[in-house]
């Protein structure tokens, strides 16, 4: 039979969980016991974890809230919800077999319960639960590079490497911006639509290349307190720290974001070149904001979700080896803002200066924990995405957050400054 029309929200959002759950396993195709329970750095679970959370996350909204299940295995309750255990116990595991077993046969479920949810009152739920998985799937991504580049630190291979334009930045007049999202698929934190007045500044082309952060740590940066500050300077002095935690120094990747740095590690860059951080709002207007129509777009671009032709994202299943899947910063035309910036969504997440803060009105959604937990004035916002993170957790609004001492997010920054 053939259909010619629209999918229905039913389709749209078994459509998403499917695409959503083929990228989540693409990650793990060849993992073994080892890589599954291990845990190459204390602030992140083992990928065996994230596996059985997600299943327990969608079990728990969808199966027990919504369609009124009882718990499909009340053991692992305790250790696969976000609340349960700390990260350092969460390493004696099922066997893969089980977990395996245990996303499908929620998955099973799910899709049944679907045929007869009253999906009209759930969507936002729904949506929730596809970028929910989406975004741990990117940190079990984060967990096998870690984990990777421990056991192998093999050689990256050779890019081209034409040079590209120097530096340059897009001036951003003055005036009010309508910062936030209320669609259906906006997550609590992203909520409400609000008004917010920004003075004129200058934000950069393109994120912070290898190239020129090279020239930071060739100037001694890694070993001069005066281009940190006071928390970063301790933070160093701790650790010892020499670059970033993903550089390799081969001059074929100078046209490629940095990576692996530290939001302290970016406020030292920017004092080093005069510059600071963008904070949330400027990077924002930067993205969304076009001027001449009037009003903001959901990407950069314009309203069509991300694809490989507009930015460097879902680069699912290449994580085998320790090759960078960063891309050149000026490799996006057609990704670029109506502003004129390049790169924002996808390539490598950007640190602003913002603390994570809830906007006025905020309310929590699905559960307390998902963001309020971490309006403690001590996590930073960053914007855009990565290359390995899903369609559905990317739009000019989505923010994530870390504290400023994390290195192992796929993370770089760029650099805005407020008058000549
Ligand atoms: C937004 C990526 C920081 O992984 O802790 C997943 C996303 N929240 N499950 C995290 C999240 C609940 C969150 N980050
Ligand atoms: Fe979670």
């Amino acid at each position: 039979m053939i259909s010619i029309s629209t999918p229905s929200l039913k389709q749209t959002i078994y459509h998403a969980l499917h695409e959503c759950r083929l990228g989540t396993l693409k990650l793990i195709e060849r993992i073994d016991r080892e890589t599954l329970c291990a845990q190459p750095h204390p602030d992140f679970s083992p990928v065996g974890w994230h596996l059985g959370h997600i299943a327990f996350t969608e079990a728990y909204w969808l199966l027990e809230e919504c369609a009124g299940h009882q718990p499909l295995y009340p053991e692992y309750r305790q250790l696969f919800t976000a609340d349960g255990l700390p990260k350092n116990q969460r390493v004696q595991l099922p066997s893969l077999e089980f977990i395996l077993e245990y996303l499908s046969l929620v998955r099973t479920q799910v899709i049944k319960y679907l045929e007869t949810a009253p999906i009209e009152t759930q969507e936002r739920l729904w949506r929730f639960i596809v970028q929910h998985e989406s975004q741990h799937g990117e940190t079990i991504a984060i967990v096998l590079q870690l984990y990777r580049f421990e056991v192998q630190n093999s050689n990256y291979s050779l890019f081209s490497d034409v040079p590209m334009l120097s530096v340059s930045e897009v001036e951003i007049p003055a005036g009010q911006l309508t910062m936030g999202n209320q669609a259906i698929d906006a997550m609590d934190n992203e909520r409400r639509l609000h008004s917010c007045y920004l003075d004129q500044y200058w934000i950069d082309t393109y994120p912070v290349t290898c190239g020129q952060y090279r020239q930071f740590i060739e100037a001694g940066g890694y070993h001069k307190a005066k281009w940190w500050s006071n928390d970063g300077w301790e933070w160093l002095k701790h650790n010892h720290y020499q670059q970033p935690l993903y550089w390799t120094d081969n001059p074929s990747l100078d046209n490629h974001p940095v990576c692996g740095v530290s939001w302290y590690e970016a406020e030292a860059y920017c004092n080093f070149v005069g510059k600071r951080l963008p904070t949330e709002a400027e990077w924002e207007k930067a993205a969304s904001w076009d001027r001449e129509a009037g009003k903001k777009r959901t990407y950069p671009w314009g309203e069509e979700p991300p694809t490989p032709e507009n930015c460097n994202c879902n680069s699912l299943g290449k994580n085998i080896t320790n090759q960078p899947l960063t891309t050149p910063v000026d490799r996006y035309y057609s990704g670029v803002s109506a502003a004129g910036v390049y790169d924002l969504l996808g390539n490598v997440w950007e640190w602003t200066s913002s603390n994570f803060m809830g906007y006025e009105g905020f309310e929590f959604y699905p559960y307390r924990g998902y963001s309020e937990t971490y309006f403690d004035n001590q996590h930073k916002v960053l914007r855009g995405g990565s290359w390995i993170t899903r369609p559905w957790a990317m739009r000019c609004s989505f923010r994530n957050w870390y504290y400023p001492h994390v290195r192992e997010i796929f993370a770089g920054f760029r650099c805005a400054r407020s008058n000549n």
